[in-house]
């Protein structure tokens, strides 16, 4: 499948389908949740349209068939990139998936939705006439349309819609609201709290979310996870959740039209934009992915493609902002403790049998020798506003490790990687600390104060649990320690780093 198709598919209506004909709706309901059908039908409309106009709803008694509800009434206008003809199903089709069941002419109905102009066409057909045959007569589609577009001409009479309007009986047709919204008495998220203390972190999780990232001709789609905090002052109640998603959406956009986006600027900037949107001290972005790179199997050559986490944190404050952008790697870990007991055992075995010392010392050198072994889960995250690169973070990551693994192995290739992870044994703090002398080798140019936090998870085969080890601290603490030699007792901390927006900017 090409980048292309998958936009239109993922995105019909932000495709590059011409959206070339001016269309005006009339709706009408008189059963049921009135309000709730009009904007229903509204909602499902959008698939094939984009509206740009929305009236008024008015109130009307019934005309034709006097002996039923009132209707609530309105018109819209907008675009579409759809002939009048294809229009028309859907506009039946949402009739149907809003409960319309077959009636009289004129009888009730919970929705109708009628075509009033297509662009200045005059249509006869056996099952459509547009402009809509009796709409010079009706005050209830005159009125919103009147509202809306007074000066749009009706191509059969070559008036135009006040015109029409002017010259109908107004009686029965009342405003009744500007729109569907709903008229709320009270915000209570702005409330009072029933206790008076400060909520560090409030917020909406797991917002998942297909975002382009990437350079503009190497971008990509990524199907992102997103959790999205800020700080709660003492004396207001909840926080906006809604507004949180209003910020992603905004920064999304922003970013879709941005040269050189990256999954840690979107962080940054949608961190920023909640700081001003919700009028908070502090907010805090995180987002997941998966990064699929293509890779070649060590013997066989064979491509595949293996996939790695990718992750972004930012904070911001008033002050400033602050980002890290991160990947998460699955290796291979052979122990390098029980391998050495395994040779002592060997040798002992090898002397039993009467084997001559210089000749057990060469089988031992020849031999692969066993050990117990680990996946390995490495996260390396790096704080800087300078372009790391992800993919130098995976390399890095998975070098670390005994072996790097894959998702796709042919025989001579799982014989390579079981020689390379156990000539390569680790400890779990061998490999976070191989990880961090790794980031001070190749990132010998980013500044003192870039932070780097390392953990390395290895899942145990020999025990019901795992083992862990983690470092962080600033580049400058690293090349202290690793470099120089020189012990620092205590390393700037992660949540230290993204608080420190009083050193930058
Ligand atoms: N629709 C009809 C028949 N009568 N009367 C009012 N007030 N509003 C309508 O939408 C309406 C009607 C047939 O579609
Ligand atoms: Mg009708
Ligand atoms: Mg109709």
């Amino acid at each position: 499948m090409s980048l292309d198709t998958t936009v239109s598919a993922l995105f019909p209506l932000n495709g590059n389908a011409p959206t070339t004909h001016t269309i005006y709706l009339a709706l009408g309901s008189n059963l049921g949740d009135r309000r709730g059908n009009l904007a229903a039908a509204l909602q499902q409309l959008r698939d094939y349209m984009e509206i740009t106009t929305v009236s008024s709803i008015y109130e009307t008694e019934p005309v034709g068939y006097k002996n039923q509800p009132r209707f609530l009434n309105m018109v819209c206008s907008g675009k579409t990139s759809l002939s009048v003809q294809e229009f028309l199903k859907h506009t039946k089709d949402i009739e149907l998936a809003i409960g319309r069941q077959p009636t009289f002419r004129n009888g009730p109905r919970p929705i109708d939705i009628d075509i009033i102009f297509y662009d200045d066409l005059h249509i006869i057909q056996d099952d459509l006439i547009v402009p809509h045959e009796r709409m010079s007569e009706r005050a209830f589609v005159l009125a919103p349309l009147a509202e809306i577009a007074p000066e749009v001409v009706d191509p059969v009479s070559g008036k135009t819609a006040q015109e029409l309007l002017d010259a109908v009986s107004q009686d029965g047709i009342k405003k009744v609201a500007a729109n569907l919204h709903i008229a709320l008495d009270r915000d209570i998220q702005s409330g009072q709290p029933a206790v008076h203390v400060r909520l560090g972190r409030t917020g909406v999780v797991g917002i998942r979310k297909a975002i382009l990232i990437g350079h503009v001709d190497n971008q990509q789609w990524f199907d992102a996870t997103f959790d999205l905090y800020a700080d709660l002052d003492p004396t207001q109640a909840g926080a906006h959740m809604s507004r949180f998603s209003d910020a992603l959406e905004e920064v999304i956009e922003q970013l879709a039209a941005s040269n050189w986006p990256q999954i840690e600027v979107l962080a940054e900037q949608m961190a920023k934009t909640i700081v001003e949107r919700q009028k908070v001290a502090r907010a805090e972005v995180y987002i997941r992915t998966a990064l699929p790179l293509q890779r070649w199997t060590p013997v066989s050559g064979r491509r595949t493609q293996e996939v790695y986490g990718l992750i972004a944190q930012a904070v911001a404050t008033k002050q400033g902002s602050r980002r890290m952008v991160g990947v998460e790697v699955e290796g291979m870990v052979a122990c390098p403790c029980a391998q050495d007991m395994v040779h002592s055992f060997a040798r002992s075995r090898l002397q039993e049998e009467g084997f001559p010392e210089d000749v057990i010392a060469k089988m031992l050198d020849v031999t692969p020798l066993a050990t117990h072994n680990q996946r390995g889960r490495a996260t390396l995250l790096m704080g800087t506003d300078q372009n790391v690169e992800a993919r130098d973070l995976i390399n890095l990551a998975e070098s670390a490790m005994s072996s790097e693994n894959y998702a796709l192995l042919k025989r001579p290739d799982e014989l390579y990687i079981v020689n390379k992870a156990h000539s390569n044994p680790r400890f779990v703090e061998d490999v976070a600390r191989e990880i961090m002398r790794a980031v001070v080798e190749k990132y010998a140019e980013l500044p003192d104060d870039t932070f780097v936090w390392v953990r390395q998870r290895n899942e145990e085969t020999i025990h019901k649990y795992d083992v862990e080890a983690e470092g962080w601290g600033t580049l400058g603490e690293l090349r202290s320690e690793i470099l120089d030699n020189i012990s620092i007792e205590r390393h700037t901390t992660r949540e230290a780093w993204l608080g420190l927006t009083e050193l930058i900017k």
